[in-house]
């Protein structure tokens, strides 16, 4: 009582980590209308402890009770309709819930009226108090048992009727995930929310109830699979130990329909088995894989299957013996055939090593998965799926789709994109993911001039496969919030039900998702909509715009900004910028040729400028800073306002947020959470912006025609402060300091001081901002004093918060800003701030920004 006292005064909701997702059944506002309109049992036919239809049974319960408080007895009937426990349901209403097949054997009459339905697909009636809910297989069951939560938990009890079967059959998702902390980036590559659940210390972890967690999750979204290991493999993975391990996960994942696959090492038959080769078509090397395959199966009868990246970024693959990728594919679609696998082949295949930006024009690291998979449509076997990425590159904040789904027209084909926010802010910064998916998912490639969206054919339909679909890397750890953050987990349940179902709406999704997540308080729903929504053009504006990507440090961690680091260096990812232009040439007359890799009617849009959107504009051409665009403003231009737009939006975040402070289900953890996100993410906001136009402004020397850039009147430069124990330090790269330098302690162990008289501000109450460097090894202390108050104290503790990729170095990375609001200034104060460093960080500051109300610099 005491506490919930406590509570009520602070006007929290009790505390919640995220654990649950969207899965927390919180009690609905409308649950006395609700209650009347409620079974009071749970039929579940021919289930097994252990499987969906069970599960779909106790997660009606746990649903129904947490929803409404109304506890549901479950009656578990046989193969033929008969109780199996000894306590039927007396009466009343119930919800039935099994596969068609169960329904048919108990209700032969009934079930010839049910809908036809596809593989996972579920049918759902409900009706007066009265739910059936059936499966074409068990896990449908079970996704239709979660599609009625989803329901009920956003206050919807009404009759409805609904048959559902997903668009496709490969709902998959890849979790980079390594056996071992320490090798390829930690511990799940490009993994922002902490360690892996699967793996540690080369092991499968002894406890895997986060895995059953995780299906969970999945299975409520209609996913069906998850590739547990990182693509880029490690050969370890099939050890007898290892295996036995993995038949662990598979036993967490089982009881909701999510099945186990796994990325396989090309090389293994030879760094693992011992043979001379791993030639695809050498028979000992089949045999190897055929006999591993056995032994994987022998333990996990229903995995998936498996994800193989080849000749990739240093992985071993067919091309190394001069085989085709088709040859390689194959190879482990004959072992897995017997079993009724699938392999998920990737066609991001590309040479990191040999593209040369200066002696060649026409060099395109786009063009790779075309150049490598055109003329192999004929050969890859009817279990082969190949597995792009959305566009030609890389997960970047904007891209055209790939060419090659329009060349597979024969092979099966799924979708990769990426849910771990790689190059978009790393869960660090909130984007939206949908609306861009959504775009790529409608566009139409015009295959034989006929209507072919991105959508159809992943799906099957536009060429008539059976197999096709979608894979998301998702990347979660062991932290509770899974990805890191918990407003990035609109992008996971968001991912599962356009895998489901392109059709829905990228904000309708979202609003469910939040009214499962939060509350559905109009308000709350309302302010996260927005927030979401406005996001990813925000993200694209304040990063990287007219299609030159998002100019992120590609060669470091793929976060702040650093425009220089994409050219000059065989990854491929160039601007080709100069002192006059910028923009990579793809076109057929005088480019890459990467335009003409589309079907007709779509290359002859991309290959001239008047015909290109401009938000693709620097994709597909090369031009002058002083193009005009069709909005009318330049190219340089347009890159200032946008990075001022975008980052303008940042700003609003953190206060639309404060606005939902005590709603119903804004509890006081996650509140606190978010707000710390969004204040980090508009200051980092920020950090883009003049990083980026003072980059573009040095190299074409164009000022800005509202005069904003390189021009910040309430900023005072540290450097130009009264500096005891701190000295000027040229940052690198230049732009990611305001006015090129910083201040750093003179030594490790130095206490400094910069200090400065406040002459030109008037008396009044300001905002006041100190921009500073937050570096991955050492916690930093600073404190901000006004005269002899001290403002504020805070740490260089960034490392421990945000999951995002650590950088040891003074740059776009880690630089970043902390505000302190309403402070009273008086005309004359001193203003100091003392540093004392830690580690390798030398209390790094940039610059002071003293703010008068409504102002941002
Ligand atoms: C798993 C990019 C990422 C790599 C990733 C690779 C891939 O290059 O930076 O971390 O490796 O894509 O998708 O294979």
């Amino acid at each position: 009582m005491r506490s919930l006292l406590l509570l009520a005064a602070t006007g929290f909701a009790a505390a919640e980590d995220g654990l649950a997702g969207w899965l927390r059944y919180a009690r609905v506002d409308n649950d006395r209308s609700c209650l009347a309109r409620l079974p009071s049992s749970i039929v579940t036919l021919n289930a097994t402890q252990g499987l969906p239809v069970h599960t779909a049974g106790q997660e009606l319960a746990q649903g129904i009770q947490g929803f409404f408080g109304k506890k549901l007895s479950i009656d578990e009937r046989d193969e033929r309709g008969r109780p199996k426990n000894n306590r039927p349901a007396k009466g009343g209403k119930a919800v039935t819930v099994g596969t068609v097949a169960a329904y048919r054997a108990s209700h032969p009459r009934e079930a010839a009226r049910l809908p036809e339905l596809g593989d996972d697909g579920f049918y759902l009636s409900v009706s007066r108090g009265s739910a059936l809910i059936l499966g074409q297989n068990e896990r449908g069951a079970l996704y239709g048992a979660f599609r009625w939560l989803a329901l009920l938990g956003q206050g919807n009890c009404s009759d409805v009727t609904l048959a559902s079967t997903p668009d496709a059959s490969i709902r998959w998702v890849n979790q980079w995930d390594n056996l071992q902390d320490g090798g390829t980036h930690g511990s799940v590559e490009r993994g922002y929310g902490g360690d892996s659940i699967f793996f540690w210390d080369g092991e499968v972890r002894p406890d895997q109830t986060r895995a059953g967690q995780y299906a969970r999750l999945l299975a409520s979204i209609g996913l069906n699979a998850v590739v547990v290991n990182n693509v880029n493999a490690d050969p370890r993975t099939l050890t007898p130990e290892l295996m036995d391990g993995l038949a662990r996960i598979a036993d967490q994942f089982r009881p909701y329909g999510v099945q186990l696959a796994l990325a396989l090492n090309f090389a293994s038959p030879q760094t693992l088995g011992g043979l001379p080769t791993f030639d695809p078509l050498e028979p000992s090397v089949q045999a190897w894989w055929d006999e591993a395959t056995n032994e994987l199966y022998r333990r996990i009868p229903d995995m998936a299957g498996y994800l193989v990246k080849a000749n990739s970024e240093g992985q071993p693959g067919p091309m190394t013996y001069n085989r085709t990728l088709a040859d390689g594919a194959n190879m482990f679609a004959r072992s897995l055939k017997p079993h009724g696998g699938i392999i998920l082949f990737r066609a991001f295949v590309y040479n990191h090593q040999t593209l040369n930006q200066t002696l060649d024009w026409k060099a395109d690291r786009a063009r790779a998965a075309v150049d490598y998979f055109d003329g192999l449509d004929d050969d890859f076997l009817d279990n082969v799926v190949v597995q792009i990425k959305y566009g030609p590159i890389d997960f970047q904040v904007r891209e055209p789709v790939s060419p090659l789904f329009a060349h597979l027209v024969k092979t099966a084909t799924a979708i990769e994109l990426q849910i771990t926010q790689e190059y978009l802010g790393q869960q660090a910064h909130l984007v939206y993911l949908a609306p861009m998916w959504k775009e790529l998912l409608d566009f139409d490639l015009r295959v034989d001039g006929r209507e072919s969206r991105t959508r159809d054919i992943i799906s099957g339909k536009r060429f008539g496969r059976r197999l096709g679909g979608y894979a998301g890397v998702v990347n979660v750890g062991t932290n509770t919030t899974w990805l890191g953050s918990h407003l990035a987990m609109s992008n996971l349940y968001a991912y599962g039900r356009l895998a489901w179902d392109p059709d829905v709406t990228s904000e309708g999704v979202l609003r469910e998702w939040i009214a499962l997540t939060f509350s559905d308080d109009r308000r709350v729903v309302d302010v996260i909509t927005h927030m979401s929504m406005v996001s990813w053009p925000a993200y694209e504006n304040y990063t990287g715009n007219l299609g030159v990507q998002t100019l992120t440090d590609i060669l470091l961690g793929h976060y702040g900004p650093n425009p220089a680091s994409q050219d000059g260096n065989p990854w491929g990812q160039w601007t080709r910028a100069d002192g006059d232009s910028i923009g990579m040439d793809r076109t057929v007359w005088n480019g890459t040729g990467f335009a003409g890799q589309y079907p007709p009617e779509v290359a002859a849009r991309y290959e001239r400028i008047e015909t290109t959107p401009d938000n693709l504009l620097l994709w597909f051409h090369h031009v002058p800073y002083t193009h005009v665009l069709k909005s009318g403003k330049t190219v340089i231009q347009h890159f200032y306002d946008a990075h001022y737009a975008g980052a303008a939006v940042a700003q609003t975040l953190p206060a639309l947020w404060k606005s939902l402070r005590g709603r119903r289900g804004i509890d006081r953890e996650r509140y606190e959470h978010v707000l710390f996100r969004l204040e980090y993410q508009a200051g980092h906001a920020l950090v883009w912006r003049d990083s980026i136009n003072n980059f573009y402004f040095n190299k074409s020397s164009i000022p800005d025609e509202l005069g904003r850039v390189g021009r910040h009147p309430y900023r005072i430069e540290a450097e130009a402060m009264t500096l005891d124990g701190y000295v000027p330090y040229a940052v690198s790269p230049f732009e990611a300091a305001s006015g090129t330098r910083c201040i750093v302690t003179r030594t490790n162990s130095t206490r400094a001081t910069a200090s400065t008289v406040l002459r030109n501000v008037k008396t009044g109450v300001y905002d006041v901002a100190v921009n500073y460097y937050d570096m991955a090894h050492g916690n930093s202390t600073w404190e901000l004093y006004v005269g002899s108050q001290r403002i504020g104290r805070w740490k260089g503790d960034h490392e421990y918060i945000l999951g995002k990729a650590p950088s040891p170095y003074i740059d776009g990375q880690t630089a970043t800003r902390i505000t302190f609001r309403d402070v009273r200034i008086r005309k004359g104060d001193v203003l100091k701030v003392v540093g004392t460093p830690d580690g390798e960080e030398p209390a790094p500051v940039d610059y002071v920004s003293i703010l008068p109300k409504g102002i941002v610099d």
